[in-house]
Parts: C-alpha cells; structure tokens; sequence
C-alpha cells in the first residue's frame, strides 16, 4: 500500500504521533535516526500532529504545548515539571520498564511514587491529546514510556483509532511477573485497537500474557480483554537502505572519513555504534577485543576498534557505573597492548553526526552489533546499508537483537561467550571477498523488503483497517477496569 491511497482513504484522517522525544526533523537536513524518517514521511503524507516532551526540564510541567508549524506538520511539546522528569521518566520508564523490557530484572528498581508519577505523566499528555485530536484522525503512540497513554484517552472519551508499537522486545510472562502490580499496567493495552512488535517472539509474549495472565481470549490476531476488542501484530521497523547506501558513498569521500582513513594506515577498522547503554553488550564486546589482542598476538597493530558510544540517561545510577566501567576497560586495552603509534581501542562519547557516522561504517571491516538484548537496533542494518558492493565489510551479530532475523547472513555470535567473539572477529577480519559479497547481497536484499516506509505505511494501514463494528462493540464497553490512576 503506498502513501497516496493512505491519504484518500477516510478522507480527512489526520494522523497524530505521540513519542517520548520527537526528532529533530528538518527537510533537507541530514537524515535522522529510523524512527524519526519513518514517522515523518508519513506525516507529511497526511498531515498532523506529533506530539511529545520538548527535552526541557522546567520547575513545572506545561499548561499548554508550544505549538510549532512546518508544513502540513504541527510540533506540539510540553516541557517536562523536574518531579514529572525525575519519576516518569528517569523513574519508571528507565529504571524499571527498561531492564525489565531487556530480561534485566536484576536491574529493576521500582518505586511506587515512580509507578504513580508514570501514570500521572500519562494523564497529563492525554489532557493535552484530548484538546488536539478531531474525530477522524488516526493516533499512533510510540514506546514503552506511553503504555497507559490509550486508556487515559479513552477515559476522557476519545473514540478514536489509536495504535501502539513497542520499539523494545517484551520479554516472557515470567519476566513480566517480576514487575509489582504489572496487570494493572499491562491491561491498560487494551485500550489500544493495534498493537505493534519488533518480531514474533515479541507478539507471541503478548499473546501468552494477555491470555494466561490476564484471561483474554484470542481468536487469531485478535484479543477480547475487559469487553474491547484489539489486535496484535509484528512490524519489524527497518531504515531507508539506498539513501543511507548514497549518505555512506558521498561522505567516504568526505574530509571526516578520510582522516579516519589516514589516520589508521594499513590497518583494518572494527567499528561498534551504539548509545552507551547496558543493554548493548558494551563490556563484554571490550572482553572480547582484549582477548583478541591477548589469544592472537599477529593481530596487535594490525586492527584498530573504533567504539562510538554516546552518553545516554546519564542521571540514572546503572548508566553512570556502566560509563566508568567502560573507561576503565578502553583504558586497561590501551595501557596494556598499544604502541607508540597504534591505539588499539579509540572510545568516543561525542555524539556523531549521521554523515559521518556513514562515512565511518563504510571504511570498517568489522561491523560489531553484540547487544545482549534489543529490540531492533538499526545500527546493525545501517552499517550494511553503508557497505562498499564491490568491497563489503563483515557484520558480527548478536542473535538477541531483533535485526538478527532478517540478517541472518550476519556472522551470529552469541555476546555472552566471549570465545565465539574472538573466533566471529578473526573470521570476519580474514573473509574472502566472494564471501563477504554473498552475504552482503543476502543481508541487503533482507533491508530493502522491509523500510522503514514499509513499516509506517504498513502499521497505519492496518490501524486504519481495524473494522469499525469491532471499535463500535469495544468502545461501548469502555470500562473503569482501565482506570488504571
Ligand atoms: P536505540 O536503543 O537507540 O533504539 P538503535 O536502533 O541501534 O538503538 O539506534 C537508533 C538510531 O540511533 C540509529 O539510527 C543509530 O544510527 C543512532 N545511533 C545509535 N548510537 C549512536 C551513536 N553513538 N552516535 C550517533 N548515532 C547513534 C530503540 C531500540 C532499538 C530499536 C530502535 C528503533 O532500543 O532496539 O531498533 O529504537 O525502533
């Protein structure tokens, strides 16, 4: 379905985009991270709303959104109250959703004053929902920060379409056990009409919990829970593979990527990419790098491991032990096996921007994706994109990351046997060109299924799609069991 018939079906529709952050989208700025892209075209396509927290932290949160225009696009954002911040968003939603979405529960930390600012946020962004949104547009909220966000719409009567995708795994029933008072939470789904997943596994949780836990009954993609009925699906998010392919072609002739370049000589290039985050495998990817150096000497001088890691949730206490774990092991790698001329790991917090970034995955060798869970992670299908045809580099992958069942040409390493690393990059460092253009043939016909296109246009066409006697049925029965404040 392409974005044309989107917009002549239902005529007016609207469509308006609730996340966490919005991106920072600009027409003929360079391009943004996947998420963004995605929603933005599609945006422009219809036209609408997004709607989100502006990044500002202010002594109270907003009476009223700031409204910026661009286009058929409006921008509405709130700031954010320093008590809202501290317990929705550094609280709940990433010191307890967040490992308990990643399989962390020992790094799950709940405090009920989080749970109850969490659900207070979520209210506050349903009032100013509630004042924004007409009859026919089509609402898609995004991410684990807005869970309840439906069920506070509904309360306040909205009886619109409104659609919900998880950009991170949801783990077993068992793992979602372990958060106090989770059916209360996790209820409030069903107010959704559509609810989105990275990958089977992730629906197929869904489904069990919603069924085994909370006694919803299925009949196919379909669930009756509390009287309403809502769907479940996989929309396995993807990036624009042949733009970033032409970004990558035109920065490796840039300044930044020829410095790299340079600066490395003879030697090969393994790159990681990733916000500095515990979810992303950083330590043991540093253990496995260290053993290279140490197991397979010949490899001293001769590989150079770029780790681009951007602070990420700095005012949460694992992010800060992770960070000075993460200085402490680039150090203990350099101060033991570099040379007067050769720095065997260089470790960036800088945030790079995405050109370059492109420019830097085209002249690795080594692409190294070893998350120990994630959702996605558009790195890994970025660093493919970025790759030479002619000449293509090797991507080591993690089997956890969600990317990991469309690119199963990838070098699949498990991240938690440091062994297996150490072969997958001795491998990778020494493929044959026939090889390494199989695969990446493989991997590339892989993205260019699923865009990111695909997936906006083909997660709204089913919320758009969701029949209307079903909502008629589900929405008359709206009861206080999603009452969830
Ligand atoms: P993230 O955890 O942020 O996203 P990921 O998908 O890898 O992870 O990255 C998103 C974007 O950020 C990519 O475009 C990437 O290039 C960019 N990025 C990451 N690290 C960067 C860095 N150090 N410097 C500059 N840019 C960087 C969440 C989920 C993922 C899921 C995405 C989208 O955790 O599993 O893939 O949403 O759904």
């Amino acid at each position: 379905m392409d974005m044309e018939n989107l917009t002549s079906r239902g005529g007016t529709s609207r469509i308006i985009v609730v996340s966490n952050r919005i991106g920072p989208v600009e027409e003929g700025k360079s391009a943004p991270g996947g998420l963004a892209v995605g929603v933005y075209e599609i945006l422009r396509s219809m036209g609408g709303i997004w709607f989100g927290w502006s990044g500002t932290v202010a002594d109270q949160s907003s009476v009223t959104p700031n409204m910026t225009k661009d286009g058929n696009i409006t921008y509405a954002t709130i700031d954010l109250g320093r008590k809202d911040y501290a317990e929705f968003y550094a609280g709940f939603s990433n010191s307890t959703l967040w490992p308990l979405l990643h399989f962390r529960t020992g790094l799950l930390d709940f405090e009920r004053q989080c749970l109850e600012g969490y659900l207070r946020v979520n209210d506050l962004f349903a009032e100013h929902l509630i004042k924004l949104i007409r009859p026919n547009d089509i609402i898609w909220v995004h991410d684990y920060h807005l869970i309840p966000l439906a069920a506070a719409l509904r309360r306040k009567g909205a009886k619109n379409r409104i659609g919900f995708f998880l950009h991170t795994p949801l783990p077993p029933r068992a793992v979602l056990q372990t958060l106090p008072d989770h059916g209360r939470l996790l209820r409030t789904l069903a107010a959704y009409d559509l609810i989105g997943f990275q990958t089977e596994d992730d629906a197929t949780h869904f489904n069990d919990y919603m069924r085994l836990e909370l006694g919803a009954t299925a009949a196919g993609a379909t669930l009756l829970l509390d009287r309403r009925q809502f769907r479940a699906g996989t929309y396995p998010i993807g990036i624009d593979p042949a733009g970033f392919a032409r970004t990558a072609d035109v920065a490796s002739g840039q300044s930044a990527t020829r410095r790299l370049k340079r600066s490395l000589g003879d030697r090969k290039l393994a790159i990681g990419v990733d916000r500095l985050d515990y979810s992303k495998g950083l330590p043991l990817r540093m253990k496995a790098i260290d053993r290279l150096f140490s197991a397979h000497s010949n490899w001293r001088d001769r590989v150079t491991f770029l780790q681009i890691a951007t602070i990420s949730r700095s005012d949460v206490r694992q992010y800060r032990d992770l960070r000075e774990e993460l200085d402490a092991a680039a150090g203990h790698i350099n101060g033991r096996y570099a040379e007067a001329d050769w720095t065997p790991v260089r470790y960036v917090n800088r945030n790079v921007n995405r050109n370059t970034l492109a420019g830097y995955f085209r002249c690795a060798h080594v692409g190294l994706v070893t998350p120990l869970r994630d959702g996605m992670n558009l790195v890994a299908k970025e660093y493919v994109a970025a790759q030479d045809p002619e000449d293509p580099g090797v991507l080591i992958l993690s089997p956890f990351a969600g990317a990991a069942h469309e690119l199963d040409a990838a070098l699949q390493v498990n991240p938690f046997d440091v062994d297996a690393m150490v072969e997958a990059l001795t491998q990778a460092l020494v493929m044959p060109l026939a090889e390494r253009r199989r695969r990446w043939r493989s991997m590339m016909t892989a993205l260019q299924k699923q865009t990111v296109r695909h997936w906006a246009t083909s997660f709204i066409d089913n919320l758009t799609a969701t029949r209307t006697e079903v909502r008629r049925v589900a929405l008359a029965h709206v009861s206080d069991d999603l009452t969830v404040a």
